[in-house]
């Protein structure tokens, strides 16, 4: 039978555990935000500068009147926007490079790239 001497490292190990979720929470609450506009059927910017290695939060709103797909092979994302509405993407933590992304149903115009450094 453990005694409570013997018991004494579980317990602080569960306190410990308890505490280090405090600094992963307040570092989901510090997820950098970063806007996207689609107008005419194009996005702004076309280049996305973001930092690597961090959860980054993609605001994406379509001012146009019609639905858009936010779609992206190499970040997996694919989220329709119906026209005049803005929806919220989670990207990352992203390595160091060059993500492209475009509109499915205006794919000629519609294009960027997320550019993580
Ligand atoms: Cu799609």
């Amino acid at each position: 039978m453990p005694s409570i001497k013997s018991r004494a490292p579980i317990v602080f190990g569960a306190l410990l555990a308890g505490w280090m979720l405090i600094p992963t929470a307040s570092a989901l609450a510090q997820t950098p935000v970063f806007a996207l506009t689609i107008k005419d059927h194009k996005f702004e910017p076309t280049e996305l500068e973001v930092p690597a290695g961090q959860k980054i939060e993609l605001q994406v709103k379509n001012l146009d009147p019609t639905p858009e797909e936010f779609e992206s092979h190499s970040l997996r994302r694919e989220k329709v926007i119906p026209g005049g509405q803005q929806a919220t993407i989670y990207i990352g933590p992203l390595s160091a490079g060059r993500y492209e992304f475009f509109g499915e149903f205006n794919p000629k115009t519609a294009r960027g790239a997320v550019v993580a450094k």
